[in-house]
């Protein structure tokens, strides 16, 4: 049964921040069936830009009430909820103040790189959401709970795509004879991976300043739905995007095949990213809170167990796809971004396999049974919402509506 699974971590207080999120509600109940004491705080925003631009999810989701009372039935586990927006510090301290977590996980921003560079006004407010939100996390820790653990979910995008390896946030550099280890050179892509690169700034800061512990996680693009607990009853069901603008590069591919439509390579297709199954995702967050960061210590990890271009994301996908009897196209359209399409990229992805996660890696059958639940769900694809729909070249200060 779902509620049963133990852990050396049972009994730790966890705040998940974006809770209602895709990787925030596998994570929620991946540390609930383990016995973590778990509080979400979630302003439901993302629930609100699907609203707003005509979006949805390939899955049908349950109210994040409704959820969490159905986990009560199935599990026996109460999961707390706080609904706010922790850019107003007044809800959000004393949400803080009165779950007092021994951890916080931080997965509540706005996270899709098109919908930053829709305009100018949706670019202000990411990184407003994003930056300022952060740095009320960190003033609740320090004036609230000074030993609460930050886990923060930050991207590889950080990096961007240098033409030398990436190490795990720090790189170790010699210059006119004087040797320091400094941040790592950080190069976002959309000002949604620059929200990112700020945020890691100023935890970094706020660790040496006020001696928090913080853990940086610079997770890759994710890929899959079903985790252990959200598959315990159809109430607790995932979101899963493949929109043009909250889309990611693998669940998009897959439901592009399941139901037809060509896979959407843009330009050369040489980009290449680091990935993870969202079963992954769960393990590495609980593997950070089980394993903290020194107080006054900013950690990094490079969350992703593998990397692939998105020429060989749509080789797997039509290969996989032909054997289930799907004719699989794949197409290579304008690139709407602007990135490098051929270049260099070894990330090194070590210490959270060194703290014990074995990786589910991307092998035929995942693809498959990704298939399969996207084609279990193809009537609801949109096939409107599947183009590319933001271009990084036309961001204006004209407030865009998109259906328009
Ligand atoms: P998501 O949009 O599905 O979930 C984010 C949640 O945070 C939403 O439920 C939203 O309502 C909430 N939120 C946003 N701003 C908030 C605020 N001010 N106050 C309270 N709640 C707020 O995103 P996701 O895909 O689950 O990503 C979670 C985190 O992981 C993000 O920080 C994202 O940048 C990072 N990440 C995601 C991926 C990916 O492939 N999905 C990859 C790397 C990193
Ligand atoms: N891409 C395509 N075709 C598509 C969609 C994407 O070729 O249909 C390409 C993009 O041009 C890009 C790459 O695939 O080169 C990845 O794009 P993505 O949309 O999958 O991922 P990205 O925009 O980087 O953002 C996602 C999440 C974000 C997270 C990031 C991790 O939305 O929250 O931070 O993955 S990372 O990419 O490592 O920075």
């Amino acid at each position: 049964s779902p509620g049963t699974a133990h852990s050396s971590g049972a009994g730790t207080r966890v705040m998940i921040i974006g809770g209602d999120g895709y990787c925030g509600w596998a994570t929620a109940l991946h540390l609930s069936a383990r016995g973590y004491e778990v509080c979400i705080v979630d302003n439901l925003c993302r629930r609100g830009y699907d609203l707003q631009l005509g979006l949805d999810t390939l899955t049908p989701i349950a109210s994040i009430h409704d959820r969490i009372q159905k986990w009560a039935e199935v599990s026996g586990k109460h999961i707390q909820l706080e609904v706010g927006d922790i850019c107003d510090f007044e809800f959000f301290g004393e949400a803080f103040r009165s779950f007092n977590p021994d951890a916080v996980v931080h997965f509540g921003e706005q996270r899709s790189a098109p919908y930053s560079m829709i305009d100018r006004q949706r670019a202000v407010y990411t990184q407003t959401n994003n930056v300022v939100g952060t740095i009320n996390v960190l003033y609740a820790i320090k004036e609230i709970k000074p030993d609460c653990h930050l886990v923060k979910l930050g991207t590889m995008g950080e990096y961007g795509t240098p033409n030398i390896d990436i190490e795990e946030g720090f790189i170790t550099i010699t210059h006119n004879g004087r040797t320091d280890t400094l941040p790592y050179p950080k190069q976002g892509g959309s000002f949604y991976h620059l929200s990112k690169v700020h945020d890691s700034h100023n935890i970094h800061f706020a660790t040496k300043a006020w001696k928090i512990a913080a853990t940086d996680l610079n997770q890759g693009v994710v890929y899959g739905v079903r985790t252990e607990e959200t598959t315990a009853d159809p109430l607790l069901i995932n979101r899963y995007d493949y929109d043009g603008i909250f889309g990611t590069a693998l669940n998009r591919f897959v439901v592009q095949a399941a139901v037809g439509h060509p896979l959407t390579v843009y330009g050369k297709g040489g980009q290449t990213r680091g990935f993870l199954d969202i079963r992954d995702t769960v393990r590495c967050i609980q593997i950070a809170i089980d394993n903290p960061a020194n107080m006054g210590e900013m950690r990094v990890f490079n969350q992703f167990t593998e990397q692939f271009s998105v020429n060989q994301l749509a080789d797997i996908v039509s290969k996989e796809g032909k054997k289930l009897g799907l004719d699989v196209q794949v197409v290579s359209v304008p690139n709407p971004r602007v990135e490098l399409e051929e270049h260099y990229y070894n990330a090194k992805c070590t210490k959270l396999q060194a703290l014990g996660l074995k990786p589910h890696l991307l092998q035929d059958s995942m693809v498959d049974s990704l298939l399969e639940f996207a084609i279990q769900y193809k009537d609801r694809v949109k096939h409107e919402l599947i183009k590319p729909a933001v271009d990084w070249r036309k961001s204006g200060t004209k407030v865009s509506t998109m259906g328009a």
